[in-house]
């Protein structure tokens, strides 16, 4: 009896939710499933619910008409109305708002399918892994159901041992992006609600037992150790040697993994190569269990705050930023290694030594990437303006996305501010909701700086930062808008800000609209030279705010927004990009360039 219900009991952890998240999967024994996939465009859900409304999943006769079984007629008579075969094409990864015209504004349900053979041979085992898919999606192979997962922009995945088979395999993912108030982001944001896959699918081959996740970085406030942990996923006594291995600092580490699956270590290193914009130094590690390697390039470098300094690697840096949507330039949701370069390599060409990666973690290419080129990072999770905060669920909901995110990422030197949110409405609960996100993160991660962008009241030649929740954070960062939703512009200079906390100030985000092309005088909304005489003035009001310790101008590039509606200005996008959506700098551009320079100078 006990063992029955510790089996159901499994059974319903396994099936319905998301598994433990699998890291460094783009040096894992991979196969994508990227590429064509069929979709069926589905409002009503009518391959999810009978006409009653009763879930086809939850049945426990398989029907036919549950677009997840991927059912074909078996002869003439037989009543199906559907069939992935000979529905629309799209390849994955994608938004179908971007790639299907007449899907631009659609929010709902589509469904998805891909066929595949995969040969697993004994003793093996196979996770599928989705980058992300926004929002919500329930996924099914074979007809059997892997799970739901919510939220859009994190990664999941589900181990399929059991389930694949060597010929004709068939994945089928229901995406439902209907916004909720209670979601996380909720119903109200100004970016586009891009639907779909948006991010790559893997398929991931592993051992019995095998690494599922690590972390290896310098320990706080230690810049001559490396601490962390390894976690085995299916631990088994029988072996329990890991090795870590870091040749060009000649270590090789040797640990035992614990019962629970887990070994932590500390292992001293001398002459480390710090991590920095000027010196984006990755070693080659590598971590061997039971004769199964896995790979990384990790950087390592510390980063903390001394009252008001930012301190890298023990000096102090001025963040050179710029903010930055997942978007690229070409109207829909980046994702690719070429889509992260085109937008990295603009933020360098701005001068920029750090990027503001808003409003929701961005897809592991542009992390990575930035790690290569030397770009630090500030992660964000989607607590974005409303959320609930007095949901509890709402809140369970952002956690679980900042755990996701803290794992998929941690090891990534470039990263170093998390962000909980951006521009909340102070009160009680929601000073408690960030107040635990914060104690959550740093539960996970004590390595990193926490900040959130903040709002901030102004006035009568003031500005004032005095945000509660200041108290829990690292970096004061606020966002603010002077001469484009209020204050002139003339008066810039003599704006006196003022803040009670001792720490580093980070503007995350001032700017104005332009559409590049249009020219006018400069107090002429929406041209080039009002842009420019925005950042100007801004950033004479801004040199001048004390503990500034950076900035993240909004934003790098246009971007799409439906709530950004005048004709023949905005058409859907919001233009406060420094660069258009087809890829032409602005004035504003390069006032930020020289500004940029200007700082770097006085800097080193
Ligand atoms: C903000 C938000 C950002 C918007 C921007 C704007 O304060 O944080 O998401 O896009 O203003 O353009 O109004």
């Amino acid at each position: 009896m006990k063992k029955r219900i510790t089996l159901l009991l499994l059974a319903t952890v396994l099936i319905g939710q998301a598994q433990n998240l699998i890291s460094n999967v783009p040096n894992r024994a991979v196969t994508s499933l990227n590429g064509v996939w069929n979709y069926i465009v589905d409002p009503y859900e009518t391959g999810f619910y009978s006409f009653h409304h009763d879930q086809y999943d939850k049945q426990t006769k398989p029907s036919n008409a549950a677009f997840f079984n991927n059912y074909h007629a078996v002869n003439k008579q037989e009543l199906v109305e559907y069939d992935f075969d000979k529905s629309e094409k799209i390849t994955i990864p994608s938004d179908w708002n971007s790639q299907i015209p007449e899907l631009k504004y659609y929010e709902g349900n589509v469904w998805f399918k891909k066929s595949f053979d995969y040969d697993l041979k004994d003793k093996k085992r196979l996770f599928v892994y989705f980058g992300a898919i926004n929002y919500k999606s329930d996924i099914y192979l074979n007809g059997k159901k892997l799970g739901t997962h919510e939220g859009g922009f994190t990664p999941f995945n589900f181990e399929i041992t059991s389930i694949v088979k060597p010929k004709d395999n068939y994945i089928v993912v229901k995406v439902d992006n209907t916004r909720h108030k209670e979601d996380v982001p909720t119903t109200n944001t100004d970016w586009w609600n891009y639907g779909g896959i948006t991010r790559d699918v893997t398929l991931i081959e592993e051992n019995e037992a095998f690494i599922e996740d690590y972390n290896i970085q310098l320990k706080k406030g230690n810049s001559a150790l490396i601490s962390g942990f390894i976690k085995v996923n299916n631990f088994t006594s029988e072996q329990n040697q890991v090795t870590i291995s870091i040749p060009e600092l000649k270590i090789n580490y040797k640990g035992k993994v614990g019962t629970d699956g887990i070994v932590n270590f500390e292992i001293p290193a001398k002459k480390i190569s710090f991590w920095s914009p000027e010196n984006p130094k990755l070693y080659e590690v590598t971590i061997d269990f039971n004769g199964q390697k896995l790979k990384d390039n990790i950087g390592f470098r510390t980063i903390e705050t001394q009252e008001d300094k930012i301190l890298l690697n023990g000096k102090q840096i001025f963040l050179r930023g710029i903010s930055i949507h997942e978007e690229n330039s070409k109207g829909r949701r980046a994702n690719s290694e070429e889509d992260a370069l085109r937008l990295l390599n603009w933020a360098k060409e701005l001068g920029c030594n750090y990027v503001r990666l808003a409003h929701y973690p961005h897809n592991e290419n542009i992390i990575r990437q930035a790690d290569k080129l030397g770009l630090m990072v500030w992660e964000e999770i989607p607590v974005y303006w409303t959320v609930e905060f007095t949901n509890k669920d709402t809140y369970k909901n952002a956690e679980d996305q900042l755990t996701t995110t803290i794992t998929r990422d941690k090891n990534r030197a470039c990263i170093i501010i998390w962000s909980m949110a951006n521009e909340t409405p102070i009160s009680d609960a929601r000073n408690t909701f960030i107040k635990s996100l914060v104690d959550h993160t740093k539960s996970l991660d004590n390595t990193r700086l926490i900040s959130a962008a903040l709002l901030t009241q102004s006035g009568n030649g003031f500005g004032t930062i005095n945000d509660e929740i200041g108290q829990y954070l690292d970096i004061i960062s606020f966002n603010q808008y002077l001469g484009w939703y209020g204050g002139n512009l003339e008066d810039a200079e003599k704006i006196l800000w003022k803040t009670k906390y001792n720490k580093p100030v980070i503007v995350s985000e001032f700017g104005g609209d332009a559409k590049a092309g249009l020219h006018g005088e400069k107090n002429e909304r929406w041209t080039e030279e009002y842009q420019e005489y925005l950042y100007i003035q801004n950033l004479k009001m801004i040199e001048k705010i004390p503990h500034l310790s950076g900035l993240s101008p909004w934003i790098l590039v246009d971007f799409r927004s439906p709530k950004r509606l005048l004709p023949g200005i905005q058409d859907g996008y919001n233009r406060k990009g420094l660069i258009s959506n087809d890829g032409n700098k602005k004035k504003a551009f390069y006032i930020m360039q020289d500004w940029y320079a200007k700082k770097k100078k006085e800097k080193s």
